[in-house]
């Protein structure tokens, strides 16, 4: 179909006050009938996203599909492209003059962990008090920008027509006819509609609901804010990366989904013969973060009990117990739960109960998600990485393909999860624990079942792999894991390796 076709569905789209992007509109025009599937594909939002994205084009289906009892269209959808990152070989490095990880001492301090510190009962009164302590909190870091550093309240800058700088919580993100964007950004005082025109640079800019920015423009006389700048609060460009006096190595995993007829055993017995037999690097292993996810879990998406082959919670992490009891006696583990383990869902998740932690040997440590902690002086916040889903259907430009640019984005908003009501449970807790308040040497994250190792202003970057291959839930939502892959990363140079199974 020509271009005739292309200008109706965006003419359709827009009225309603949505766009798609370009993979999501070659899908609508390869179908029978792009206008009516659009209709249908909107009446599955309560409220449509600024961009529909072919993961939510899918997802709309599968729902129809499901109600209907039969396929939207007969047409299969074209697999999502996936970048498949190959490990890089171990430089000659990272392969000399490690000390053996068993004849260096443990140093691990816990900085931030939500575990015993839980006090939300989820009424109205913590709402309000958790988004006026994440609007405080990244407040202050914004106003050590020397642009914002004299931030007039939201009520003072309208009634102003000079250029001012507000700071504030973007309340509503979205697209006028004309491809302007307007953020509705709110503090204490009051609320202004910010207007990005729609040839401005920053109409790239990823901003996203419930995100705290600061924002230089002028008012004009229609009551609009015309943005100028926008400031995000990200983390100093000059920081270094703090060099332990161990040389020793920290090496993370998650998704281990222990319990999925998926799990994939002779990979995991390849790591464990390189951890307990293996050459320098594996010797120099002192610690192994695991972020979540570490079993199946029971219930966690529709029909799972058909995927498992240990359908009892507790049996799972005794099978994940075993297998860590075969790992080296002086390579701690440090666990966190995710979504699929069993502890409340919400975030922050505290530690897996004494029920499950009595399982394990002495060496498993068990912290809650998010958790800050440091491994000789070097700080690590660990975060499984659930928000990763809300970004990538928020904003047009991420990918479950690429994590680290979500987590990018994590670190300049300075938030783990900004996005509220989305499909991130987010308790609220007296203070948002989901705050990046302390810069981290490294950040690691999961979930999304793939893996990378990369730097954002100094900070290392890992999202830890699987060790699950693909599961019919995740083919259905197109998501093509890279499983086996170890990102290790040397506590006392930054620099940072993946080692394939
Ligand atoms: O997540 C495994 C992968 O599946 C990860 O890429 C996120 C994705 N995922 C999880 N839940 C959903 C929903 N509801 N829609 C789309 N994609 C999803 P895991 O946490 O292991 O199940
Ligand atoms: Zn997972
Ligand atoms: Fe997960």
């Amino acid at each position: 179909m020509g271009r005739g076709m292309r200008d109706r569905i965006l003419d359709f789209l827009c009225e309603r006050g949505t766009l798609a992007d370009e993979r999501a509109m070659q899908y609508l025009l390869g179908q029978d009938d792009p206008i009516a599937l659009a209709e249908q594909l909107l009446r599955s939002f309560s409220a449509p996203p600024l961009m529909i994205t072919l993961e939510d084009v899918v997802k709309a289906g599968e729902i129809a599909r499901a109600a209907a009892g039969r396929a939207v269209s007969g047409r299969a959808v074209a697999p999502l492209p996936q970048a498949r990152p190959e490990a890089p070989s171990i430089p000659a490095s990272f392969m000399r003059g490690a000390p053996r990880a068993a004849d260096v001492a443990e140093d691990i301090r816990v900085l931030k962990d939500i575990t015993g510190r839980s006090t939300c009962e989820g009424t109205l009164a913590d709402f309000t008090r958790y988004f006026r302590h994440r609007f405080h909190t990244i407040s202050r870091i914004l106003r050590s920008h020397p642009e914002l550093a004299g931030a007039l309240d939201i009520a003072r800058a309208k009634k102003l027509t000079r250029e001012t700088t507000i700071i504030g919580i973007v309340t509503e993100v979205r697209t006028t006819k004309n491809g302007h964007r307007i953020l509705e950004v709110e503090d204490e005082t009051d609320s202004v509609n910010a207007l990005i025109p729609a040839d401005s640079s920053l109409a790239s800019d990823p901003i996203v609901n419930d995100e705290v920015i600061g924002v230089a423009g002028r008012s004009n006389d229609r009551g609009l804010f015309i943005v100028k700048s926008i400031v995000h609060p990200d983390i100093p460009t000059s920081k270094g990366f703090p060099r332990s006096e161990a040389r020793v190595r920290v090496a993370f995993m998650s998704d281990i989904h222990v319990g999925s007829r998926t799990f994939l055993a002779d990979r995991w017995a390849k790591f464990k013969d390189w951890a307990c037999n293996g050459d320098e690097v594996a010797r120099s292993l002192r610690y192994l973060v695991l972020s979540g996810d570490v079993v199946d879990g029971i219930g966690v998406y529709p029909h799972q009990d058909a995927e498992l082959v240990i359908d009892d919670i507790y049996a799972q992490y005794e099978a994940l117990s075993s297998m860590l009891r075969e790992l080296p006696d002086h390579l701690k583990v440090i666990l966190l739960p995710g979504n699929h383990d069993a502890v409340r869902p919400a975030e922050p998740q505290p530690a897996l109960p004494a029920s499950i932690q009595k399982l394990f040997d002495s060496n498993v440590m068990f912290v809650g998600n998010p958790v800050t902690f440091s491994l000789h002086g070097v700080r690590v916040l660990a975060y499984h990485g659930r928000s990763m889903d809300d970004f990538v259907s928020a904003v047009p430009t991420l990918s479950y393909a690429r994590p680290l640019d979500a987590m990018r984005e994590m670190l300049r908003k300075r938030h783990l999860a900004p996005i509220y009501g989305g499909k991130t449970p987010v308790a609220p807790e007296a203070e948002d624990h989901l705050i990046v308040d302390q810069v981290p040497d490294i950040f690691v994250t999961g979930h999304v079942h793939a893996a990378g190792i990369g730097e954002h202003r100094g900070v290392v970057l890992v999202n830890s792999s699987t060790w699950q291959a693909q599961t019919s839930f995740q083919k259905m939502h197109n998501i093509e894991p890279v499983p086996a892959r170890l990102p290790i990363v040397d506590l006392h140079t930054g620099e940072a390796i993946v080692k394939s199974f």
